[in-house]
């Protein structure tokens, strides 16, 4: 999987891309990745790569040209490329949408700065416009790693077998249940003692239990598309949930 990152601070994936899976993968070349530098594709002698918006209104919105010209370059090249553009205005990017991009084999990542991309750029070179979440930050440079993560991790071979992406949190779901390590008691603290009862089945049905009230707790709205079965819901309402 290659990954192609436009943006104009290409510094600021130095030190992130150095550490863990991500830099395994990159080692084993199962994964690479890519900064393009906006700047290099300006030709005025400030090399600039925004200006002031149409209609008026604070700050500044990055202008076509520059992208337009780094996008030209980088698309001649194979293999193919999906286009994704990083946006606050963006599709929610969930796990689903990362399975799916991990299909892929060449993404490119528009990171926008200020208040956003010309959008004639959206409208004919984007292939899919992406938020990270509801919350404004300063970039799209933090969620082009976000994506980068999420997505490399389920590119085959990318993850030991210590941890199948299948095993992961969402992958029914629900919230994961709590772990505990040793020591046994820490601060008065103990584990639960079905943990050290060497009993699977009960241990398996206390962890269920468990990431049903976690998921019922945090995130309610997950368990309307989770996986339940009978005994699932039944344990739910007895904490008091009702199906929406
Ligand atoms: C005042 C209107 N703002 C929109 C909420 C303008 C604006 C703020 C911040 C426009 C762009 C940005 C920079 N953010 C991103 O580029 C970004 C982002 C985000 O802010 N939140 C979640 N996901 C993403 S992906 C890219």
């Amino acid at each position: 999987m290659l990954f192609d990152i436009v943006t104009i601070f290409p510094h600021f994936f130095d030190s992130s891309l150095k550490d863990g899976v991500v830099r395994r993968a990159i080692e084993a070349d199962i994964l690479k990745v890519r900064t393009v530098n906006l700047r290099d594709f300006t030709t005025d002698r400030h090399r600039t790569t925004d200006d002031r918006p149409f209609g008026g209104g604070d700050g500044m919105v990055m202008k076509p040209e520059p992208i337009y010209k780094a996008l030209d370059v980088l698309k001649k090249e194979p293999p193919e490329a999906r286009v994704i553009l990083l946006s606050p205005r963006g599709k929610l990017f969930d796990q689903a949408l990362a399975g799916e991009l991990a299909q892929l084999q060449r993404l490119i990542l528009i990171c926008g700065r200020y208040e956003g991309v010309d959008e004639r750029i959206r409208e004919h070179c984007v292939d899919i416009e992406l938020s990270v979440g509801d919350y404004v930050l300063s970039g799209g440079e933090i969620a082009a790693l976000v994506v980068i993560d999420a997505v490399s991790r389920l590119i085959p071979g990318v993850l030991g077998c210590e941890s199948s992406a299948e095993n992961d949190s969402f992958s029914d779901g629900l919230l994961e249940f709590s772990q505990y390590t040793r020591p046994r008691v820490f601060n008065d603290w103990e584990v639960p003692e079905v943990l050290l009862s060497g009993n699977h089945a009960k241990i398996a049905k206390w962890r269920r239990k468990q990431s049903l009230g976690l998921t019922y707790e945090q995130r309610p709205e997950l368990l309307n598309s989770a996986r339940l079965d009978e005994k699932d819901i039944k344990y739910l309402r007895s904490l008091g949930w009702e199906e929406s």
